[in-house]
């Protein structure tokens, strides 16, 4: 007797995990991005596909980057503000494109994880949940990992779905041209053919306020070049997309290897790693500048860290750069090389 064949899928047990719960919370990393985004919107398609179950994607912090807010606009995402869920009436939990132990993961108080799904090194001290963990280091994008469920189970997805999961892929992998596997390969191909064009397009070159062009300014007289590192300490900013977006646009400078940029937003000091050549690994970098400050994240040559500040004064907050420019250049041996202004 021939029975219908049921594809299988590295989130089967998740989805078993999950089945017969009434509502599932789904979480990521606070200020999400568009792989966070993507992915958890694509997560709460495939739970609502495969068991019908209501889902919701709740956020902490803001989305800053202009194109961050147009995907959430022009795909309709619909994420829900942490101060306007109702935690109690979710009995389920996932978390993608971070893991609970990370700083700038705070997950609702009380709540067992069900899964988490993730492509960053786990932090130091890592609590393992019970539930169901697909963490790939060698992955790209964590939109990749949930695209490859999709494959694997054989779904057809709306070209919205489609297109949230390729823009989650194409910022973290930059179009593929960094920290990239065979499945993410495969993801964007898959993924490509399904999307809707003109939307990706709007995302990708949004109209941008005054402002944002001011920050760029401030930010350009505020870089120095240690021979072939480029740093850029922005002190107290009103944007800390900024300093994420300042690293990615320096990475282009000549002779560079290596740019590290900073920023201080509502107590917190953000720092952006890019490495220009593959081999090198931001997280290692990230590790001793931070020396134990703080938390971080990263892959490859792509990396990010934040760290409270005690005294967010202009004096607290030079002070801070100071210390944190000193162990990066003694880490990437130009702490003898004389900076030059880049404007
Ligand atoms: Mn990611």
């Amino acid at each position: 007797m021939q029975g219908i064949v049921q594809a299988k899928s590295r989130v089967d047990p998740l989805l078993e995990r999950l089945r017969g719960k009434k509502r599932v919370l789904i979480m990521s990393h606070t200020n999400p991005d568009p792989d966070s985004m993507g992915g958890g919107f694509g997560m709460r398609y495939l739970i609502e596909q495969r068991l019908e179950i209501p889902t919701t994607f709740g956020y902490r912090g803001n989305i800053f980057r202009a194109e961050n807010v147009e995907m959430v606009n022009t795909l309709g995402l619909g994420l829900v503000p942490e101060g306007e869920l109702n935690v109690g009436r979710f009995d389920g939990l996932v978390v993608v494109d971070t893991q609970p132990g990370f700083g700038h993961t705070k997950l609702p108080e009380g709540m067992v994880v069900d899964g988490v799904i993730d492509h960053h090194v786990p932090p130091p001290k890592t609590v393992k949940p019970d539930g169901f963990v697909d963490v790939r280091t060698n992955v790209g994008a964590t939109c990749s990992i949930i695209a490859g469920y999709m494959m694997e189970l054989g779904m057809e997805i709306p070209s919205r779905v489609a297109t949230a999961l390729f823009y989650g892929i194409r910022t973290d992998t930059a179009d593929l041209s960094r920290n990239t596997s065979k499945l993410d390969e495969d993801a964007y191909l898959w993924l490509m053919a399904r999307c809707d064009r003109s939307a990706l397009a709007r995302i990708s070159s949004p109209t941008l306020p005054k402002d944002y062009f001011s920050a760029f300014r401030t930010a350009m007289n505020a870089t120095r070049i240690y021979g072939k590192v480029i740093v850029c300490s922005l002190g107290q900013t009103s944007n800390p997309q900024i300093v994420a977006e300042m690293a990615d646009l320096l990475l282009r400078l000549h002779g560079c290897e290596w740019v590290v940029t900073g920023g201080l937003y509502d107590d917190i000091y953000f720092i952006s790693v890019r490495a220009r050549d593959y081999d090198r690994d931001a997280w290692a970098l990230l590790d001793s500048v931070l020396k134990g400050e703080g938390s971080f994240g990263g892959h490859g040559t792509v990396g990010g860290g934040s760290v409270p500040i005690k005294d967010p004064s202009p004096r607290g907050v030079r002070r801070l750069e100071r210390k944190l420019v000193r162990n990066l250049l003694d880490a990437l041996g130009e702490s003898q090389t004389t900076p030059v202004s880049l404007a």
